[in-house]
């Protein structure tokens, strides 16, 4: 049975017929079908956005979007795709960074758009059921006035979906305070690829009944299966929440900063952000939050933003005072100075400077995006050496690569080196790959700290992952999608 299952799974798949259409209209209403094909025959451009990834580097060619507002009517659908061999690509908030979100091919799109209901909420436990498709902000909004918040935030919140964020185990700026969602994710319902519904939606804390196969679909960018429902522990609100933009004369004292800033705020620490003065400066003009004074920013190789979340505002902020009072009196300060934010306005200004570098990098050009973890100390070299290794190549400057720059959870031991580059061409891909993801092998890092691998890192899983790994990941894929339909082309090299 196996080599039959393999057999099939190297066949190419099939394309979505007038008669499947037909069939999908008995499940979804015509609402809810979008499709360039008769009898629906809604204009191609109407399936642009759903065919574009965010960035407008990849691109599908899908025919027909879906877009379920029941479990039933997803599984129905996928035992469809499943018997006719059609791929499909789960896509939530279409916010990836890594092509994982729109079809390699024609794969029909399936939309959790329409599944955007709060199934329930524990203002006791603080735990919340929720369809896949809700927006992480509308989730945000729903538990604030019980005094919870979810332990995941991104600059994306606005458009990504809870479901997308488990599918990509989304890491975000909470992550150093509130772990990933391997620990608060306490249950799944997933729709398998044969159109099965697994129900592991639990609510406990505690549960060790063997595999946890939830686990497995955390971050397997719905190659595995389609989420559909959420439970997730979310945290107390904090009392309150204070941050501050510290502007540094070097990068190398990012990581005595890092040690001393964890000593003294210890449990009331909640974010430890990066931001190279490029990142800043295309923040800045690229209208992301207030830029700070001139005197503040001079001299400035780099900003961290440090975040406190804790019981007591007079305590935190005498922490936050003391701390700041400590560092500038330093014999050999390691900051130049500390930009405090003094009313809720100015605590999300400063915030927007860090959560808004990825939009002002897509204002400026077209970037090429490596997320990558890597020892803190090599941050910086990383940077320096990409831009130099493309100057080497003759391709940095106004005509090629106008930005390298880096930001990120330093926290995490999580670079984002972003190129930036006017268009997006072979010359510059070749000098990047493998170029990037040797460097990172070189530390044994991670080529994909949080982003996934979408399509894009496929060819490049090698770097981080062993041959039995990969082997071993290919077989637990053959497991649950032996006739390779979901989300095919991604995560794992052909
Ligand atoms: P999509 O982009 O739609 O999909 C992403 C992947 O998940 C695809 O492979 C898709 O097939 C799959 N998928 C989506 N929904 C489901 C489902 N219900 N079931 C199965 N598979 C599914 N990421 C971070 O980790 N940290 C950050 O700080 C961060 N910041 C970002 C900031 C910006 C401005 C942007 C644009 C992106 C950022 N990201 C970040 C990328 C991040 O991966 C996504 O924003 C988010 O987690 C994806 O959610 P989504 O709903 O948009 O998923
Ligand atoms: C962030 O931390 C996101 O801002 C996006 O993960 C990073 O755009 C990027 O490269
Ligand atoms: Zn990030």
């Amino acid at each position: 049975r196996s080599s039959r299952a393999l057999h099939a799974a190297s066949q190419p798949l099939n394309s979505v017929t007038e008669q499947d259409l037909a069939h999908f209209a008995k499940i979804l209403p015509p609402s809810s079908i979008l499709s360039t094909l008769p009898p629906s025959s809604v204009a191609s451009e109407e399936l642009h956005l759903y065919n574009s990834d965010w960035m407008g580097k990849y691109r599908g060619t899908s025919t027909t979007v879906l877009k379920p507002k029941t479990t039933e009517q997803v599984s129905e659908i996928v035992k469809w795709c499943n018997e006719r061999r059609i791929g499909i690509v789960p896509q939530g908030g279409n916010t990836g960074l890594v092509g994982g979100s729109v079809p390699v091919g024609d794969e029909v799109i399936l939309s959790l758009a329409n599944m955007s209901k709060v199934r329930s909420f524990d203002s006791v436990s603080g735990i919340l059921v929720a369809d896949a498709g809700c927006i992480l902000q509308s989730l945000t909004d729903y538990i604030a006035p019980h005094n919870h918040i979810m332990p995941i935030d991104l600059g994306a919140k606005g458009s990504c979906q809870i479901g997308g964020n488990v599918a990509t185990n989304a890491g975000g700026l909470r992550l150093l305070r509130y772990g990933s969602l391997h620990g608060t994710v306490l249950g799944l319902e997933v729709v398998l690829p044969d159109g099965t519904i697994l129900d592991q939606l639990t609510t406990l804390r505690k549960d060790n009944t063997g595999y946890d196969l939830k686990q497995l679909f955390i971050g397997a960018e719905g190659t595995l299966g389609i989420i559909t429902g959420v439970s997730i522990l979310t945290p107390p609100a904090p009392q309150a929440s204070n941050n501050v933009i510290l502007a540094l004369p070097s990068f190398k004292n990012v990581l005595p900063l890092y040690e001393i800033v964890k000593r003294q705020l210890s449990e009331i620490l909640s974010a430890f952000e990066y931001i190279d003065r490029t990142s800043y400066d295309l923040a800045v003009k690229h209208g992301q939050g207030r830029a700070l004074s001139e005197e503040d920013v001079e001299g400035a190789e780099c900003f961290v933003l440090v975040e406190t979340s804790g019981g007591k505002r007079e305590h935190d902020e005498e922490k936050l005072n003391n701390l700041l009072e400590f560092l500038l009196e330093a014999d050999e300060p390691l900051i130049n100075t500390g930009v405090l934010s003094q009313n809720p306005a100015q605590f999300s200004s400063l915030w927007a400077l860090r959560e808004g570098v990825t939009e002002a990098v897509s204002k400026e050009g077209k970037p090429y995006k490596y997320d990558i973890s890597v020892p803190l100390s090599s941050f910086q070299d990383v940077v320096d050496g990409t831009r130099e290794h493309l100057k080497s190549k003759g391709l940095y400057g106004d005509h090629a690569v106008k930005y390298v720059v880096g930001y990120g959870h330093v926290g995490d031991g999580n670079l984002h080196l972003n190129v930036v580059a006017n268009s997006y061409t072979p010359e510059i891909q070749a000098a990047l790959e493998p170029y990037v993801y040797e460097v990172v092998a070189s530390h044994r890092g991670s080529i994909s700290a949080e982003h996934g691998v979408g399509a894009m890192k496929t060819h490049a899983l090698k770097y981080s992952k062993s041959d039995v790994s990969i082997a071993w990941m290919k077989k637990i894929k053959q497991i649950f999608d032996p006739r390779g339909i979901m989300n095919p082309g991604k995560v794992l090299p052909e």
